[in-house]
């Protein structure tokens, strides 16, 4: 084998934000642009060398021809082994499972998650460590501090082309590339958490399920799941062959992009349980007949009924939502005596937590849950805890959730983005919240007072470390609250995201449009931001 030391420029740009490195294919397409990252992450993590590697994706655009640099990388770098998804295809949740289980030094997942593939959309690359999880903030911080003075890369010469679809061993130069099938383990391991015997009863006896893998990696996973294992109808699952563009959709679970899930759960021959996953699979989105539950009221019910399922009833050591994510699960930690902690958003912060044992459930605003399974969120899962609900409970989504409110009360929960052409003017906001933020209590905007207000930091429990301004918190009276965040997986201009809660205790009136209940909320939000007068802007691109 013969490796060349290729003199590179460095990239001034290549800073991971909330889940890895975004940019836009036409970024990724520059010469040595993913080879000057890769060889980022081996200068920062030493330790990789003489191991072995996952390595797969969300299958977008850009995959193929973006494995093939990496592997030119890896081989030159001295990893041992490479485990490739075959055809490039790995879920987030999936690739965290695998490094686990195979005891590798890491993972490269070539993901732009929820964001569009295509030739014009985003592509991106993610690296994930030993214990599956994705890499500290302080690893983070050394691969881009590497990926801008780096001046040379080692590739292999010569490097052969590896048949992606080809299960079995594979030489690239000394490197072993095992090519292998991620479904039936996965498969597997979910069979180990959820009661399948109870689901295929139900299935058996009527139960509906549609479930819209949106034309991304989740496809395979779970037409193996559902069909072949508990034993749904194929046409159960839409969209279910990856495509590299996915289907031209946009591969985000939420009810903005799937409106025709939304619009298919408000009919009344309605399936029992409707559901989608992102690009990568790590996302979800749970509805029934005629209702949407929100991410924060999916934690929450989960968390609530986690003895019910099989790999749960030991009972859960702690859970953990990120700090914008609704504060329904607080409730129900307090119930069950149990801590809950509040994180950054980001889920390399439940990392820590769960490889200490402090929590088994977390999960986030933004369509992420997942339990101590994984050192990642998973959108199947998800999807098969709400089923096995279900078959346990013999209730619909409906009244498990009106079952929830009536004990807990419902935390009525919207975001709304705003899309900032001009990321400055995005900074402004923030700065002028920020600003005010030492006199705000006890202030009154647009007929609601302030309670309280702070920049949230955390301390991560586990190393340390502190992460400040991570959104300012607007405490109101009554249970409400007004959250303000700059969101880290942009690729153009920037999104700001305005958080709106407000709990309606048990006994309350739990039946209202949460647009309307959190109607006063958003204009106090306006008039404490002066969002309007900085950016333009009448109001959010979005409303989630
Ligand atoms: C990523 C992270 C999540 C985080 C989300 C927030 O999700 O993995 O932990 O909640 O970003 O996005 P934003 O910063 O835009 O609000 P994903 O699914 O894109 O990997």
């Amino acid at each position: 084998m013969s490796v060349t030391i290729v003199p590179t420029r460095a990239f001034a740009d290549q800073r991971p934000g909330t889940a890895g490195l975004r940019k836009r294919v036409a970024v990724f397409k520059q010469p040595f642009y993913v080879e000057n990252f890769v060889q980022a992450v081996f200068d920062a993590h030493p330790d990789l060398k003489g191991g072995s590697l996952v390595l797969g994706g969300d299958g977008r655009y850009w995959s193929r021809e973006a494995i093939r640099s990496c592997l030119r990388v890896i081989a030159a770098n001295g990893v041992d082994k490479v485990f490739l998804a075959k055809g490039g295809l790995l879920t987030t949740p999936a690739a965290a499972m695998e490094i686990r289980a195979r005891g590798a030094s890491g993972g490269f997942l070539l993901t732009a998650s929820h964001n569009r593939g295509g030739p014009e959309g985003d592509f991106g690359i993610k690296f994930n460590v030993a214990t599956g999880g994705q890499a500290s903030e302080q690893l983070t911080e050394r691969i881009f501090a590497r990926s801008r003075e780096i001046h040379r890369l080692k590739l292999l010469d010569d490097a052969p082309e590896i048949e992606l679809d080809e299960l079995g061993i594979h030489a690239c130069g000394p490197l072993e590339v095992h090519v292998f099938d991620p479904v039936p383990a996965y498969a597997d391991a979910m069979a180990a958490l959820f009661d399948f015997d109870r689901i295929r009863a139900a299935v058996l006896g009527g139960l509906r399920v549609h479930f819209d893998a949106m034309h991304a990696a989740t496809g395979p996973f779970a037409h193996a799941v559902l069909v072949e294992r508990l034993g749904l109808d194929p046409k159960s699952i839409a969209h279910g062959t990856p495509l590299p563009d996915f289907g031209g959709k946009h591969p985000d679970p939420n009810p903005r992009d799937c409106a025709q899930l939304v619009a298919l759960a408000s009919r009344d021959d309605a399936p029992d349980l409707l559901a989608a996953s992102d690009g990568d699979g790590d996302r979800n989105m749970i509805l029934g007949r005629g209702v949407m539950v929100s991410p924060g009221d999916s934690l929450a019910v989960l968390a609530a009924n986690a003895h019910l399922l099989p790999g749960y009833r030991g009972g859960l050591k702690g859970v953990a939502r990120s700090m914008p994510t609704s504060r329904a699960i607080d409730r129900v930690a307090a119930k069950l005596g149990i801590p809950c902690h509040e994180t950054p958003t980001g889920w390399r912060f439940f990392c820590n937590l769960l490889e200490a044992g402090k929590v088994t459930l977390c999960g986030e605003e933004s369509f992420g849950t997942s339990s101590s399974h994984a050192r990642e969120k998973d959108g199947l899962w998800a999807v098969l805890a709400w089923l096995d609900l279900l078959a346990a409970t013999k209730r619909s989504v409906r009244e498990v959730l009106e079952q929830h409110w009536a004990e807990f009360g419902r935390d009525y929960y919207l975001r709304q983005d705003w899309t900032i052409a001009d990321a400055g003017q995005a900074k402004q906001v923030m700065d002028g919240l920020i600003a005010q933020l030492p006199t705000l209590a006890g202030r009154e905007v647009e007929g609601l007072t302030v309670a309280r207000a702070d920049s949230f930091a955390y301390t991560d429990p586990v190393d340390g470390t502190v992460s400040k301004n991570q959104g300012v918190r607007i405490e109101l009276a009554e249970g409400a609250r007004i959250v303000f965040r700059l969101s880290g997986t942009d690729t153009a201009g920037a999104t700001l995201r305005i958080y709106l809660e407000k709990h309606a205790p048990p006994g309350g009136d739990h039946a209202r449009l949460a647009v309307d209940v959190l109607a006063p909320l958003a204009e106090t939000a306006k008039a404490l931001s002066r969002i309007s007068a900085i950016t333009g802007l009448n109001g959010p691109g979005a409303v989630i």
